[in-house]
């Protein structure tokens, strides 16, 4: 069963009932602050889960509808795949309703269902009015055709058919990438006494696991995902489309907000200067001059910047669509086809939005050719169109390329042969950046695991693939831990995987103690003791003794005798030569236990650990040298 996941929004003008609304779906009130409680309105997010039994999960955010409230709408809606507009029965069509209707537009929100509240309230007729004013209001938006429900969220009139709905629709809409590197804009972060710091967000792209190392963008900060949850559950992974709280470590409360974004590689392109595509809404009040200053909601975060006309002097009314560049005051995370809001500071309003053609835009000069320019980029130039293909998939066959970007096979093959892409043995092409970004989270991942193990000569290469897995896919990650072995960056001795430049050994503040215990054993010959009695008088965890024990075995600095006997490499060695000296081709138990003078006990293990190193063959009860 595949399991799937997605978040919906909750939106509406103030008081309409979508928190109510949600509690009948969920049964969750997501009005949990004390002074939400108070004013009976909504302040902040609130999350809520739904899920069927044959694994679709579906995440509800609701909104607050209050217009002083826009920008926590605007982050809560930012990553939802479907809307559920409230519109209460009693008041129809509200500002807030339309000013929601703009955002989702402008954010590329593409499926809606209507809820028509508070039906309660309302005598037939009134309700025949208000389907009229919804109609009116939706005419020539993206939800013209939405379907729409009537439901009393108090007494649960009509709610069970609204979810079923709610699945129906979620299953027809695709699932989001699960390929792709990690990224979640973050909407809230707080901290939890003795957990530290804890932020939260919705999955735009990939996978998050339990223990991966993340960066906080735009700060660059170098983080640990320590716990995972999602609606309160821990999990060992979030995939795209969920709602995910983590808890970092690495990092002080301070240092993280909302608007910044987590990602799982460093090849985010964080930017000042953005070229857009914007669409303007239709009633604008007012001109809106060459580089006024508006604010830029992206992702979840909220900047000032400067609009920039290369074919205008202002805007006076809405046309079908500018092409322009967006100058922020401060960096943001962004990329390609990322949507964004843009909003007048004083007075607060929604003027249009759009999306991104180009995250890195340059000075150009005023003019026709800039615009011609920034069509060109709009339409994305065939390298675009490959590089959008594999971003979805990361490994793709020519077929495939040609398929999913509907270009003619000479210009992809032309383009795939260029030095952006590589072809693997598979006859499947990746983005060469891909497997930049890949080398780094193996070489970031081992780093990690050395500092954290330094008696271990490495990485379990499952464990490893594993653990960036989450982003890519396992082919394309074999092929680079091969490349990168190639290419001396990283060693494999059997299945464990190092980086070259490292080397097992003992931590430095134990090695002291270490070394004298391992001296003592090589001391003891072959008449050791068991491994843990060493440890009787020292201050280590039984996991150090592991560790340790594990190490001079992985460095073949002993042998195993038995499950907790090690015996020292070069005091086996020397057993083995003084033994070969004072037999003959064949030797018995008996030769054996006079010469090297040990007990029963140890004298059976010995000899099996002869045969296993092949020094010796065991017939019956002799044994003969090989
Ligand atoms: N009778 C009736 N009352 C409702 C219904 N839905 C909501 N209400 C009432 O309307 C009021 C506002 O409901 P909320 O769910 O808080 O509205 P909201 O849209 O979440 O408000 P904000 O988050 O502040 O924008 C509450 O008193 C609810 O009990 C309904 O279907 N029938
Ligand atoms: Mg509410």
């Amino acid at each position: 069963m595949e399991e799937s996941y997605y978040t919906i929004g909750m939106a509406g003008h103030i008081d309409h009932g979508k928190t109510t609304l949600t509690k009948a779906l969920t049964n969750v009130d997501t009005d949990r602050l004390k002074e939400e409680k108070e004013r009976g309105i909504s302040i902040t997010l609130g999350y809520a889960p739904i899920h069927t039994q044959d694994g679709t999960h579906v995440s509800i955010v609701d909104v607050p509808g209050h217009e002083r409230f826009i920008r926590q709408m605007i982050a809560g809606v930012a990553g939802i795949d479907l809307v559920v507009l409230v519109i209460a029965a009693d008041e129809g069509v509200m500002p807030q309703t339309k000013e929601h209707i703009e955002i989702l537009e402008f954010l590329g929100v593409e499926h809606a269902i209507i809820a028509v509240t508070k039906i309660d309230r309302v005598e037939a007729d009134m309700l025949e009015l208000v389907s009229l004013d919804i109609a009116e209001n939706l005419e020539g938006t993206t939800f013209e055709k939405a379907a729409v429900f009537y439901v009393d969220s108090v007494s649960g009139k009509g709610i069970d058919q609204l979810k079923e709905t709610i699945f129906t629709q979620v299953n027809t809409i695709q699932n989001r990438d699960r390929y792709g590197s990690f990224r979640m804009p973050i909407d809230q972060v707080f901290t939890v006494q003795g957990q530290g710091t804890i932020i939260r967000g919705t999955i735009y792209e990939g996978i998050v696991k339990q223990a991966s190392q993340l960066t906080v963008l735009p700060s660059r900060k170098k983080v640990r995902a320590r716990n995972i949850q999602v609606h309160n559950n821990d999990v060992i992974e979030a995939k795209a489309g969920q709602r995910t709280a983590i808890n970092l470590t690495g990092l002080d409360r301070e240092e993280i907000q909302r608007g910044d974004v987590l990602v799982a590689s460093e090849h985010f392109i964080v930017t000042k200067t953005i070229d857009v595509s914007i669409r303007f809404v239709k009633a604008i009040r007012y001109t809106l001059k060459q580089r006024a200053p508006v604010k830029v909601h992206i992702g979840t975060s909220e900047v000032i910047g400067k609009i920039v006309f290369f074919d205008r002097n202002e805007l006076t009314e809405a046309t079908e669509e500018v092409l322009c560049q967006i100058r922020l005051d401060n960096e943001v995370v962004a990329r390609r086809g990322d949507r964004f809001i843009i909003r007048r500071p004083t007075p607060v309003e929604t003027i249009g939005g759009g999306w991104v053609i180009d995250p890195i835009g340059e000075k150009y000069l005023f003019g026709h050719e800039t615009i011609e320019m920034l069509e060109k980029k709009k339409q994305g130039s065939p390298e675009d169109l490959i590089v959008d293909a594999l971003s979805h998939e990361g490994l793709l066959s020519l077929d495939q390329l040609i398929q999913m970007t509907s270009l003619d096979k000479e210009v992809v093959t032309k383009l795939v042969e260029s030095d952006l892409f590589i072809s693997l043995p598979s006859n499947k092409y990746a983005r060469k950046k891909d497997i930049e970004i890949i080398k780094d989270m193996l070489v970031t991942e081992l780093n990690h695991y050395h500092q954290d193990f330094t008696m271990r000569i490495g990485m379990n290469k499952a464990e490893l693939i594993q653990l960036v897995q989450a982003n890519f896919s396992k082919q394309l990650i074999v092929f680079t831990l091969e490349q990168a072995i190639t290419e001396d960056l990283i060693k494999k001795e059997s299945q464990f995987i190092a980086l070259k430049s490292f080397s097992p050994h003992l931590p430095k503040k134990w090695s002291k103690r270490m070394v004298e215990i391992i001296e003592t054993v090589a001391g003891d010959g072959l008449s050791v003791q068991k491994w843990e009695d060493y440890f009787k008088d020292t201050p280590f965890s039984q996991k150090v003794v592991d560790e340790l024990k594990n190490y001079l075995l992985q460095t073949g600095q002993a042998y195993p005798l038995t499950e907790d006997l090690l015996v020292d490499k070069e005091a086996f060695d020397q057993a083995v030569h003084t033994l070969r000296q004072q037999t003959e081709k064949t030797f018995d138990l008996k030769e054996a236990k006079e010469i090297w003078n040990v007990s029963r006990k140890y004298l059976i293990p010995l000899l099996e650990l002869l045969d296993r190193l092949e020094h010796t063959k065991r017939d019956e009860t002799k044994r003969s040298w090989l």
